[in-house]
C-alpha cells in the first residue's frame, strides 16, 4: 500500500488545505497537537477502562496491556456502560475544540467553524475482527451537507499493529457510492478511488478526510486497546443534520447533554452551538412530515425522537 502523503504541522502555510483536500479526499497533518494534551485526556481514559477491568494489572495503564477476557464493543452493553463514562469526560469533548486543530480547520473551511459537538472515542480491543470498521463514507450516517469533514487522532503512537485508518485517495470525487449492504459497508474491492494508502500515525498527527471519502480500520493485531478520537467540522453556513446535536437512539432516560455534563467544571464547551445560526436539513417542517411517515415505523420514531430533542434543546 502506498504511504499517506503528509504535511509537517510546521510548514502548514507552504500548502492550500482546500486544494489537497480537492485533490486527495484527505489531509495528513504531522505532529499538530501537543503530547502533554493528548496525554493527559489518554490518561483519563486509561483509568476509566483499566477500572472496568479492561487492563492487564502490573502495567502503566498509558500502555493498554488488554485483557483479553474484557474484549467487547460497541453495541455490547459492557462496552457502552464504560463509553457513557468517557463520553462524559469534560477533556474528551475539549479536544475537537484545540486551538491547533481549529486553526487547521479555519484553514480548510473558513472563519465560521462548527465542531460537530458528538465526537467519537474509540477503544479497539485487539484481536476482535468483529468490532473492525470497514470501509465506508462518512457522510452516509453524518448527512447534512457533504462538505464536511472528520479529523481522526490517535492518543498514542498508533503502528500498523495498533490498527490505523487507511483511506480510498481521491475517493470523494465518486459521491456516494453503493454499499450492496445494510450496515453501510463498501466491499474494498469495488469502492471506486485512486488507490488505498496507509501507514504509521503518531500521536499529535491529525488524519482529516472529506465526508466522502472511503475509509477503513485495519486490524489492531497488537496486545493493546487501541485509543482514538474522531471529530466532524464544517463551515456553519452549511447544512447540518440536526441528528449531530441530538441523540436519536436514546429513549428518555438515556444518554442526555445534561447527564453529559452533570460533573463538567466549565460551561464554556456546553450548548455551544446554540449561539450559532444554524440551517437544519432535514429541517423541523420536515422531521415532523418524516416522524409521520418514514418506514419503517422505528425510524419514525427516531425522527420524532430528534424533533423532540431538537424542540427542547433550541426552542423555536
Ligand atoms: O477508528 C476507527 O476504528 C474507525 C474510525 C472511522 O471510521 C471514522 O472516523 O469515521
Amino acid at each position: 500500500m502506498k504511504p499517506f502523503r503528509d504535511i509537517p504541522a510546521g510548514n502548514l502555510k507552504s500548502y492550500s488545505l482546500p486544494d489537497q483536500m480537492a485533490s486527495h479526499g484527505y489531509v495528513l497533518i504531522r505532529d499538530l497537537l501537543p503530547s502533554g494534551d493528548l496525554e493527559r485526556l489518554l490518561a483519563g481514559i486509561a483509568q476509566i477502562v483499566s477500572e472496568a477491568g479492561w487492563l492487564i494489572p502490573g502495567h502503566d495503564i498509558l500502555e493498554r496491556v488488554a485483557n483479553p477476557s474484557a474484549a467487547c464493543g460497541d453495541p455490547d452493553p459492557s462496552f457502552k456502560r464504560v463509553y457513557e463514562q468517557v463520553f462524559s469526560l469534560e477533556s474528551f469533548h475539549a479536544m475537537a475544540h484545540h486551538p491547533a486543530l481549529r486553526q487547521v480547520m479555519e484553514l480548510l473551511v473558513g472563519p465560521r467553524v462548527l465542531v460537530h459537538p458528538k465526537s467519537i472515542g474509540r477503544l479497539i480491543f485487539p484481536k476482535s475482527e468483529r468490532f473492525l470498521v470497514h470501509a465506508h463514507q462518512d457522510h452516509r450516517g453524518i448527512g447534512g451537507d457533504a462538505e464536511s469533514f472528520t479529523a481522526w487522532m490517535p492518543l498514542h503512537d498508533c503502528p500498523a499493529e495498533l490498527g490505523p485508518l487507511q483511506i480510498l485517495e481521491a475517493s470523494h470525487r465518486f459521491g456516494l457510492q453503493n454499499t450492496g449492504s445494510e450496515r453501510g459497508f463498501l466491499p474494498v474491492n469495488m469502492a471506486r478511488g485512486s488507490g488505498w494508502v496507509g501507514g504509521p500515525l503518531n500521536a499529535g498527527d491529525v488524519l482529516i478526510f472529506h465526508s466522502l471519502t472511503v475509509h477503513a480500520a485495519t486490524p489492531n493485531v497488537s496486545d493493546r486497546v487501541r485509543i482514538s478520537l474522531d471529530c466532524r467540522f464544517q463551515d456553519y453556513r452549511r447544512a447540518i443534520n440536526p441528528a449531530a446535536l441530538v441523540f436519536p437512539g436514546s429513549e428518555a432516560g438515556g444518554r442526555s447533554w445534561i447527564k453529559t455534563y452533570a460533573g463538567w467544571h466549565s460551561g464554556e464547551l456546553q450548548y455551544f452551538w446554540k449561539r450559532l445560526p444554524l440551517r437544519f436539513e432535514p429541517s423541523r417542517l420536515e422531521l415532523a412530515e418524516l416522524a409521520e411517515t418514514a418506514e419503517p415505523p422505528e425510524m419514525r420514531a427516531r425522527y420524532a425522537r430528534i424533533l423532540s430533542q431538537l424542540d427542547s434543546q433550541m426552542p423555536r
